[in-house]
């Protein structure tokens, strides 16, 4: 433990090490899928879905072979490739310049999305996920907590950071697009190492940053080139001091100039602006020091970032400078990201700590992972089966689903509604105490 720690950073850093979260991943992530290249059968999409318009994702019987080998809960822990964006932020004394890292956060996310025209599985009611990285020393756990509609929680931990929140998408397919909306709220709370100063004066250890995720769309479905497009504009707020950036992510339009475009500014509880930002979700973002009040309008943002040659590492400067940069993609099945690729891996030093919840052990997503592609379909209809008559006899007996590991609640900054996590996953979990929390597969 560091000297300099602040008192709430010792007490996480504390409960990373009592708990010894970090058991079980011993050996360095795996940096490739068992097989090199997939020999899925290639589908016309628009042939299958053509019918299928008006549809919620949730209502489609697809063939699997329109899936890929990761489970919705593994795609929320994919938002968190980038955390070395949260620790830096937690480094920064400018609450208005950790707000650009924050923000460059919440948008690298939809960078893992291109190029990922496949179905992700829709997790089992009770499926769990935990993910921990000891290099970049956090921990996370996932779960499905309700079915109908479809809704995973997940909760992010690490010394100088948290990230929790919810996925639940609301789906339809247009015929010209298949379009995704996000419902719930995500959250961020950062300890920065010198602490923040909130808005009402006083001197504060953590703060709470939230937003919503913009819309996802695939398009050119018809044309025969799916390609996935992320818009919207994106409003982070700190809660604790009252900065706030709004982004806007253009939508991609027929000549694909504007695709993955991003632009925004920060402004301070005060109304100030003091930072630009903008870039490609896709590829680099970057941010430059401004001055003023009142909103700039969107031609006078986007020329902020993008008629700015120079490029400097002083944020001071006056120079824009670079905040984040998307990894190389890797040419591997299903075009899964290098971070992607490190989390269905299963090995005998983590067997023995996992929960029979877990997404590793789901034997169908397994199947589809190795290429065995008519056992996963098979395994498939099993699982959700079995789902369905656990969901017959709690009616039967009159049982309400209670979700193992989240409870829902009034999120006491932001008075949203939001899931909890419980914490006693990482407790029980050392104590071996998993064995008997659900079987689903
Ligand atoms: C986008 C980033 C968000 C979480 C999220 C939720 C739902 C995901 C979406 C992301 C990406 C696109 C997605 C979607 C569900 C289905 C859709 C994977 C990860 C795919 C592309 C639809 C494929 C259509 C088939 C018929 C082929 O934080």
């Amino acid at each position: 433990i560091e000297e300099t720690m602040t008192e709430s950073q010792v007490l996480m850093q504390k409960t990373l090490v009592d708990q010894e979260s970090f058991l079980g991943y011993e050996n360095p992530p795996r940096s490739r899928l068992a097989m090199d290249s997939d020999d899925r059968p290639k589908v016309g999409l628009w042939g299958i879905l053509k019918s299928m318009i008006g549809k919620d994702m949730t209502k489609m019987t697809l063939p699997v072979s329109f899936n890929e080998c990761t489970s919705l809960l593994q795609r929320l822990a994919e938002d968190i490739e980038y955390n070395d964006l949260l620790s830096r932020a937690a480094a920064i004394d400018d609450s208005t310049l950790r707000m650009v890292y924050v923000t460059a956060f919440a948008a690298s996310e939809y960078a893992s999305t291109i190029d990922r025209i496949a179905k992700p599985f829709n997790p089992l009611l009770g499926e769990t996920f935990e993910y921990c990285r000891k290099d970049q020393d956090f921990r996370l756990v996932s779960e499905q907590v309700s079915h109908h509609p479809p809704i995973s929680a997940c909760c992010a931990q690490s010394v100088k950071w948290d990230y929790y929140g919810e996925n639940a998408v609301d789906s339809q397919f247009r015929g010209r697009s298949f379009d995704f909306k996000h419902l719930g709220k995500m959250f961020c709370a950062i300890r920065p190492d010198k602490g923040a100063l909130s808005k009402d004066g006083s001197r504060v250890e953590e703060e709470l940053y939230s937003w919503k995720k913009v819309n996802t769309s695939v398009v050119g479905i018809m044309l025969g080139n799916p390609t996935v497009d992320n818009y919207g504009t994106m409003e982070v707020t700190n809660h604790t001091t009252g900065d706030i950036v709004r982004v806007d992510m253009k939508q991609r339009g027929w000549k694909a100039s504007s695709a993955y475009q991003l632009s925004g500014v920060v402004s301070d509880a005060k109304g100030n602006n003091r930072w630009a930002i903008g870039g490609h979700w896709n590829s680099k973002i970057f941010a430059k020091k401004i001055s003023g009040s009142g909103e700039l309008d969107k031609k006078r943002r986007e020329s902020l970032i993008d008629t700015v040659e120079d490029s400097s590492s002083d944020p001071y400067s006056g120079s824009k400078f670079l905040v984040w940069q998307a990894a190389p993609r890797p040419k591997v099945p299903f075009n899964l990201t290098q971070f992607a690729i490190t989390l269905n891996e299963i090995n005998d030093n983590l067997k023995p700590w996992l929960p029979p919840t877990d997404t590793r052990l789901r034997p169908d997503q397994r199947a589809m992972e190795d290429g065995r592609y008519d056992e996963a379909s098979e395994e498939k209809h099993r699982v959700e089966e079995k789902q369905r008559a656990a969901r017959k006899k709690r009616e039967i007996n009159r049982e309400a689903y209670k979700p193992n590991w989240f409870i829902k609640l009034k999120h006491p900054v932001t008075n949203d509604s939001y899931w909890k996590f419980k914490g006693d996953y990482w407790e029980k979990r050392k104590n071996k105490q998993l064995a008997g929390c659900g079987d689903i597969f």
